[in-house]
């Protein structure tokens, strides 16, 4: 069985290597820039820069595992370890130079992620975790927010590319912003995931999140004791991720069900 403390190292090794190589991208200029699902959603040469990067950094360490990447896809025989990989994760805050994107990389074994990590390569802000093993932001443990309150819940949340489901996502917007304290929307489904499992936000939620954008973030999540699941008990998945201490999560749970959340296109 691969030790997930052994398969965070390698982890932490190869996204801090690819993280300054998007840093130094950015810096430099975003170049290579398309499009793929919609005219907003976009991929730099970065991207693709980062992920041959990671890719090959993985080859070499441990050439038998499988690789799932955003912008290439899967590679690699599926021994017991597969890695999932957003190379740059909130792609549209590094196009327009905010701060606030991140490489994502997580390790399975046997189909369960057990060990993951994030990074901001602009702040060198670096999440960690383990399956059973914690989650931490630096050296710090993380544990969730204590609010127990919808009503004073900062939720954070994201949208999607297809203007369809956008206006979809506005009326869930709609149903429950009465509900809660207020809204973030950073960018970065990574990112907020760790955010939330250091109780920057209490709780988060999105619709249409590839298993790249949530893999590494869902586990330190969960780690950080967050409940991370989707609707009606559902895994997280493309239809919905929320992510929530376990006394926000049924009420935020039942006010997006009422809304139809995980629907629409
Ligand atoms: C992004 C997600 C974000 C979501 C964006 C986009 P990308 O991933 O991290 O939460 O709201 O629409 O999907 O495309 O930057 O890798």
């Amino acid at each position: 069985m691969p030790d997930a403390a052994d398969l965070l190292a390698i982890a932490v090794e190869i996204v801090r290597d690819a993280g300054e190589t998007a840093r130094r991208m950015r810096v430099e200029g975003v170049s290579g820039v398309a499009t793929k699902s919609t005219d907003t959603d976009v991929v730099t040469a970065a991207d693709r820069a980062v992920e041959r990067q990671v890719v090959d950094a993985l080859r070499v360490r441990r050439p038998e595992d499988a690789v799932l990447g955003e912008e290439y896809g899967a590679s690699g025989t599926h021994g017991r370890v597969r890695w999932i990989l957003d190379p740059i994760d909130g792609t549209v805050n590094y196009l327009y130079d905010l701060p606030q994107y991140a490489v994502s990389l997580a390790a399975e074994v046997d189909g369960r992620v057990v060990a993951g990590v994030v990074r901001n390569p602009a702040t060198g802000a670096e999440w960690t975790a383990t399956l059973g093993g914690g989650a931490f932001h630096g050296g710090t443990r993380l544990h969730g927010s204590p609010q127990t309150e919808l009503a004073q819940a900062l939720v954070g949340t994201g949208f999607g590319y297809d203007p369809a489901r956008r206006v979809h996502q506005a009326g869930v917007l709609h149903g429950l912003l009465g509900h809660v304290r207020d809204i973030r929307r950073f960018g970065s489904a990574a990112l907020d995931l760790c955010a939330a499992a250091g109780g920057q936000l209490d709780a988060y939620y999105e619709k249409g999140l590839n298993p790249w954008d949530h893999a590494a973030g869902g586990l330190v999540a969960t780690e950080a004791g967050l409940v991370v699941a989707g609707l009606g008990g559902a895994p997280p998945g493309l239809d919905m991720v929320v992510a929530a201490p376990p006394a926000l999560f049924k009420p935020l749970h039942d006010r997006l069900a009422e809304l139809d959340a995980a629907g629409g296109p």
